[in-house]
C-alpha cells in the first residue's frame, strides 16, 4: 500500500487513517491537498475510468457528467441512522441503532472493501476560513467522484490541515461505496464521537459527508450542546436602492426552491433592488455579542436540483453552471451539452437520458432524473454576496419557514414573536419531493425542514429553539411562506420565482416597521395595499385566495398539528399547547 501521509503531523489523524486503512485495505492512500494540479490529475483519472464524461469544452468549459448507479439517485432516509447510547437521544423522528452493534456490523461490511481501490483522505473546512464558526472534517472515501465533489462543496485540502494543527477535534467521516448494493447501504451518525460512517451509496446527500451528515445532523447535535443552531436554510442579502442590505435565512424542505430564492433576480419593476446569495442550503447560526443572530454558510458550493432550473426560474443558477460544474444524472445532448426537463428549451434530437440510453419525447420517462443535480463552486454565482466569506457571517433580520402546500397555508404569514415563529417552524408541513426515495407529493410534517436532518431528539430541538430566545436581545422576526398554493383547477395562485421578491420586500418592510398587515388567528397577513404589486398582472381574486385563511382548512390543520405533536411527545411543551388553543379560539370566534 502506498501512503503519502509522511508529512502529516497530526497524530490523531494519522492514527485514525491508519486504523481505517487497516480495516478497508486500500491499495493506495491519497491525501488531497486541494491544489489545481491535484484537481487536474483526479479529473483525468475519473475520465479515464468512465466516472466522469467530459462535456463539450466550447459549450461547458471545465464541466463533466456523471451517471450514478440507477439504484442510487437520492438520499435514503430509511437507511439513515442516528446511533446514540440511548434511543431517546435520537428521538421520535430518527431511525436509531446502538453504536457498538452498528460499528461492529459496518466493520464487517467494510473489511477489505477498498482492496484494489484508492482511499482519498479529504480534509475540509466548513465555514469561512478564519471564522469562529469554522469546523474541520476529514472524509475518507473510495470514491473519486466524492473527492472531486467535496473539492467544490467545501474548503478542501491544505487549509483544513493547517486549521486543524495538532487538534483531535474533527469530524471523522468514513465512506465506502462497497458494491452499491441497496441491501448493504447505511448512513450512520455517531454524534457522541463526532463521526459518520456511510456505506453502499455514492449519492450526494449520502456520500458527501460534509453536507447533510456533518453540517446538519452532527452539527445540530453540537449546536445543541454548544448553544447555537445548524439549520436547513438558505441565506440571502436583500439590498435596497438606497444600498441598505437586510439578511434573511429561510428553511424549506429539499427541492422546494431554496436555490432559486437564494439567487432571485427581482422583477423589472423593482429597479435598484438586488438579491445577494450567502448560501442556498445550510446556515450555522450563532448569537453575536450584540444579541443578534449571525449566520454563515458552511459550504463553498451548490449541489442544486437541475430539473426546473431555467432562465425564467433561476437565471443566476443557469450562469453558475456554465463552467467548472459536475452534473449528475442529467441528459446529454449529441453535441456534448446537458439538458433537463424544465430547462425552458425543447429537447434536442438525439438526446441520451440519465441512464445513458437514447431518449425521445415518446420514451415515456423523463430524460433527466427528477433529482438530477449540479455541483458548482459558489464563486461561479454572479450574485454571490461579498459577505459570503466574511468570518463573522451576516446578521439575520428575518427567518422564513416555507413548504410546498397546495392548500391551507397562505402566501405569507408573520409570527407575533419568536416563540410564535418557533410554532410556525415546528408545525410546518410540505409535500414530499424526489430528493429522497419514496412516494412524491404527500404532505408530511417537516419541522423547520429538519425532519431528515435533526441529529438528536426533535423535542429537545424545539426546546433549544425556545431557549435561544433568552439570549437574543434583538431576535429576527419570523415568517411562514407558501409559493405553491393552488386553485380548484390545480393552477398555482401565485406566479412565484422573481415575483417572490414582492413578499421578501414586505418582510423587509415589516422588519423596518414600514408596512401594514392584518391580524388573523393564525398570524399577520399582508393586505393588497401592503404589497408592492406594481407591474404584476394578478387578478385581485387570485391574490385574495393566495393570502386567505380558510376557517375549515385551518381547524383541520390544527387538529393534524396537535396529533403530530402528540406523536412526537411535543404536546407537553406549554407554548405549543397555548398556540393551538389560541388559534382555535380565534377561528371559532370568526364563525
Ligand atoms: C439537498 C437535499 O441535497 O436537501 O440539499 O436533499
Ligand atoms: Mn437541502
Amino acid at each position: 500500500m502506498t501512503n503519502q501521509a509522511n508529512g502529516v503531523k497530526n497524530r490523531a489523524l494519522a492514527r485514525w487513517v491508519a486504523e481505517a486503512a487497516e480495516l478497508t485495505r486500500p491499495d493506495r492512500i491519497v491525501w488531497c491537498d486541494g491544489s489545481e494540479e491535484e484537481k487536474a490529475r483526479l479529473t483525468r483519472e475519473a475520465v479515464a475510468r468512465g466516472v466522469l464524461i467530459p462535456l463539450n469544452p466550447a459549450r461547458r468549459p471545465g464541466c463533466y457528467l456523471h451517471r450514478s448507479n440507477p439504484n442510487d439517485v437520492a438520499r435514503s432516509e430509511h437507511l439513515t441512522f442516528i446511533c446514540t447510547p440511548n434511543k431517546d437521544d435520537a428521538g421520535p423522528t430518527n431511525n436509531w441503532a446502538a453504536p457498538d452493534e452498528t460499528y461492529a456490523r459496518l466493520r464487517g461490511w467494510l473489511k477489505g472493501s477498498m482492496q484494489g481501490r484508492t482511499m482519498y483522505v479529504v480534509p475540509y473546512v466548513m465555514g469561512p476560513l478564519g471564522s469562529p464558526f469554522a469546523k474541520v472534517g476529514i472524509e475518507l472515501t473510495d470514491s473519486i467522484y466524492v473527492a472531486l465533489n467535496m473539492r467544490i462543496m467545501t474548503r478542501m485540502g491544505r487549509a483544513a490541515l493547517d486549521l486543524l494543527g495538532d487538534s483531535d477535534d474533527f469530524n471523522r467521516g468514513l465512506h465506502s461505496t462497497l458494491d452499491l448494493d441497496p441491501e448493504r447501504r447505511l448512513i450512520c451518525h455517531f454524534p457522541q464521537d463526532n463521526a459518520v460512517w456511510s456505506v453502499g451509496s455514492g449519492y450526494g446527500g449520502n456520500a458527501l459527508l460534509s453536507k447533510k451528515c456533518f453540517a446538519l445532523r452532527i452539527a445540530s447535535y453540537l449546536g445543541h450542546s454548544e448553544g447555537w443552531l445548524a439549520e436547513h436554510m438558505l441565506i440571502l442579502g436583500l439590498e435596497s436602492p438606497r444600498g441598505e442590505t437586510t439578511y434573511i435565512a429561510a428553511a424549506f424542505p429539499s427541492a422546494c426552491g431554496k436555490t432559486n430564492l437564494a439567487m432571485l433576480l427581482p422583477p423589472q419593476s423593482f429597479k435598484g433592488w438586488r438579491v445577494h446569495t450567502v448560501g442556498d442550503d445550510i446556515a450555522w447560526l450563532r448569537i453575536g455579542p450584540d444579541g443578534r443572530l449571525w449566520a454563515v454558510n458552511p459550504e463553498a458550493g451548490f449541489f442544486g436540483v437541475a430539473p426546473g432550473t431555467s432562465t425564467k426560474s433561476n437565471a443566476n443558477a443557469m450562469k453558475t453552471v456554465e463552467h467548472d460544474t459536475i452534473f449528475t444524472n442529467v441528459a446529454a445532448t449529441p453535441d456534448g451539452d446537458v439538458w433537463w426537463e424544465g430547462m425552458g428549451t425543447e429537447p434536442p434530437p438525439g438526446l441520451v437520458d440519465w441512464r445513458g440510453q437514447p431518449w425521445n419525447p415518446q420514451s415515456g420517462q423523463p430524460a433527466a432524473h427528477p433529482n438530477s443535480r449540479f455541483t458548482a463552486p459558489m464563486t461561479n454565482n454572479p450574485v454571490l454576496s461579498p459577505k459570503a466569506e466574511d468570518p463573522q457571517g451576516v446578521p439575520i433580520s428575518a427567518i422564513i419557514f416555507g413548504g410546498r402546500r397546495a392548500s391551507t397555508v397562505p402566501l405569507v404569514l408573520e409570527a407575533s414573536d419568536w416563540s410564535h415563529g418557533v410554532f410556525f417552524g415546528a408545525s410546518m408541513g410540505s409535500e414530499t419531493t424526489a430528493a429522497a426515495t419514496g412516494k412524491v407529493g404527500v404532505v408530511r410534517r417537516d419541522p423547520m425542514a429538519m425532519l431528515p436532518f435533526c441529529g438528536y431528539n426533535i423535542v429537545d430541538y424545539f426546546v433549544h429553539w425556545h431557549e435561544i430566545a433568552g439570549r437574543l436581545r434583538n431576535p429576527p422576526k419570523i415568517f411562514e411562506v407558501n409559493w405553491f398554493r393552488k386553485d380548484r383547477d390545480g393552477a398555482f395562485l401565485w406566479p412565484g420565482y422573481s415575483e417572490n421578491m414582492r413578499v421578501l420586500k414586505w418582510i423587509v418592510d415589516r422588519v423596518e416597521g414600514r408596512a401594514g398587515a392584518e391580524p388573523t388567528p393564525i398570524g399577520m397577513v399582508p393586505r393588497k395595499e401592503d404589497l408592492n404589486l406594481a407591474g404584476l398582472d394578478i387578478a385581485p381574486d387570485r391574490l385574495r385566495q393566495a393570502t386567505s385563511i380558510d376557517r375549515g382548512e385551518w381547524l383541520s390543520e390544527l387538529n393534524q398539528i396537535e396529533e403530530y405533536f402528540k406523536r412526537l411527545g411535543a404536546d407537553s411543551l406549554p407554548d405549543f399547547e397555548r398556540r393551538i388553543k389560541l388559534a382555535r379560539e380565534g377561528l371559532e370566534q370568526r364563525g
